[in-house]
């Protein structure tokens, strides 16, 4: 739609006077980061065309639906790398199974090249807010509660879009997009959420049982005597893991007495009530009239407790055996969306949101098989995930897809296919491109060929087409920029001396133009807010320790 509006003449003009025309543009069209236009000055025609047919597709397909654009089912899959589900003989390779996930994946596309942020929090603000999350200051995945920090409200988040439109909107699981009134999920934009407020670290590093196994040392005073504590706060305590809320309520904490600490029986209990809210919730929405939005995010696989009841599995780690459940689970969860007769008309993403755990390496069971690294670096083992998207009227069934993806382009890409796309704001960079040409047409029909990675607050690296260089340190002459063919050497190991030099000045300019752009429109700061305001219910030792926690914060001001 958007590229209906601009003649190819204002692309020209745009790409000629690169940044200083950009006011104009924005005003119609949503504003994308300048690679963006690259792309766009040399297809303009062509996208245009595709985009008048794909026009016609989405409304025969609407009215085919009584008027109902599809619904979303959205589901994150945890830290786990690329080839760990969906693709049946590499099961075989790793000793365990994925079998209701290697099934969906022949009932839809197949995405070689998704690539997501290097961990939780700022993959999944990339999904929420269609952007880097560097412009949003979410690049960090805070590991210890409290943070007094989270999405700030001003972003607009996909659920804001869809529930604008009138969609029913649900977040069900991980949240670990802050812990301030403004970033819950249900002040985001989704109706109801049912929420673990923070990462899983807190049951794998910061419990009793956790110390008993050997991953923390002395953190509890359930294990051992505590000498000396002059500071109360340092040791974390009493934070709020499983929280429920409405749209426009107070929220509640889930599922904890005063006076008992959160243990690994909590986070087992927590896991399986969101699988149950899931699929009561699925339910629900699929007999209503709206449309709907299903944002599933398990905090399983996730689970350092060898103590887990889990499948067993010839692998025999943790997490893979509750990969295995959690593949169980989302077999219901499918089976569920056939059995309300609603498959036709619901689009399914499954997905990873960034690559293995380096430090649950060995316990876990899991590890980066194809590509090289691990969850919160910018190797592709970190960012390149498995994706698979299920739309039984429009998706080929088996169809795979070798175009470049961004988990920021789902954002986009709903918002065109759910006819929202003019709620996405036109004041800030977009980073997620419209790749609903790739989803309809097929392989080869992507718009992005280019991604950047970002390593928290830092441009880390940068990918074109199968090119990909890591930023050296500043003042490096651009000659000696190291450049990897990632069809050739997928584990970034060989560094492209001489055969790679003739992409440098490239890179060098594209690089330039990405800042240009930053420049013009700034990232924003980070958010900063009391800690667990607007919860109804906070325990007595948490509001104690609150008020420790915001005394310390006043310093920082
Ligand atoms: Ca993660």
């Amino acid at each position: 739609m958007e590229f209906i509006t601009v003649s190819k003449y204002q692309n020209i003009l745009l790409i000629l006077f690169g940044i200083l025309s950009m006011p104009v543009y924005a005003v119609e069209s949503i504003q994308h980061d300048a690679e963006h236009y690259i792309l766009l000055g040399q297809h303009a025609d062509q996208w245009a065309a595709e985009d008048k047919a794909i026009d016609k597709v989405l409304s025969d397909l609407k009215a085919r639906n009584n008027g109902k654009p599809p619904n979303i089912i959205y589901i994150l899959v945890d830290d786990v790398g690329f080839g760990e589900f969906g693709i049946p003989l590499l099961n075989g390779v790793r000793g365990f199974e994925t079998p209701n996930i290697n099934e969906f994946a022949t009932q839809g596309m197949s995405f070689s090249r998704m690539y997501t942020e290097p961990s939780c929090t700022p993959t999944r603000a990339a999904f929420l807010t269609g952007r880097l999350p560097v412009r949003s200051a979410m690049f960090e995945a805070k590991i210890v509660p409290p943070e007094g920090t989270g999405i700030n409200k001003g972003e607009v988040t996909i659920a804001e879009v869809l529930s604008e439109s009138g969609y029913n909107t649900v977040h069900i699981g991980k949240w670990h997009q802050g812990d301030i009134e403004q970033a819950y999920p249900h002040n985001q934009g989704f109706d109801v959420a049912n929420f673990a407020m923070h990462n899983q670290a807190t049951f794998n590093f910061m419990t009793a049982e956790a110390e008993a196994e050997g991953w923390a040392h002395s953190v509890s005073p359930e294990s051992e005597e505590l000498a000396y504590v002059v500071d109360k706060n340092f040791r974390p305590r009493a934070w709020v893991l499983g929280v429920e809320g409405k749209k426009g309520e107070q929220a509640s904490e889930w599922g904890i007495k005063p006076g008992k600490a959160l243990d690994s029986a909590y986070y087992d209990r927590l896991n399986r009530r969101h699988q149950s809210q899931a699929m009561s919730e699925l339910r629900r929405l699929a007999k209503a009239d709206k449309p709907f939005f299903l944002n599933y995010w398990p905090l399983y696989p996730v689970d350092f407790n060898t103590h887990g009841d889990g499948p067993k599995t010839p692998n025999g780690g943790s997490w893979v055996s509750r990969m295995q459940e959690l593949d169980g689970w989302i077999g219901e969860i499918l089976e569920e969306v056939e059995n309300q007769g609603i498959a036709d008309n619901t689009i399914v993403v499954i997905m990873g949101d960034n690559g293995p755990m380096k430090q649950a390496l060995g316990s876990s069971g899991f590890t980066d098989m194809i590509y090289r690294g691990y969850k919160g670096e910018t190797t592709e083992g970190a960012v390149r995930v498995n994706a698979y998207i299920r739309w039984p009227e429009v998706i080929m069934a088996g169809s795979m897809a070798g175009d470049m993806i961004h988990v920021s382009d789902l954002y986009t890409t709903i918002a065109r296919i759910t006819g929202t796309s003019d709620l996405i704001p036109r004041d800030r960079i977009i980073d997620g491109i419209d790749q609903s040409s790739l989803l309809i047409n097929g392989d080869n029909h992507g718009r992005r060929d280019y991604v950047h990675i970002y390593n928290g607050p830092s441009l880390a690296a940068t990918v074109k087409q199968q090119f990909k260089v890591h930023w050296p340190a500043p003042g490096t002459a651009s000659f000696k920029l190291p450049v990897y063919n990632l069809y050739r050497d997928p584990r970034e190991e060989h560094v492209l001396n001489v055969e790679g030099m003739w992409s440098v000045s490239y890179f060098t300019s594209m690089r330039e133009r990405h800042l240009a752009f930053k420049r013009k429109f700034p990232d924003s700061e980070e958010t900063h807010a009391r800690a667990y305001e607007g919860i109804s219910n906070l325990r007595p030792e948490t509001t104690e320790m609150l008020e420790r926690f915001y005394a310390a914060q006043e310093l920082s001001k």
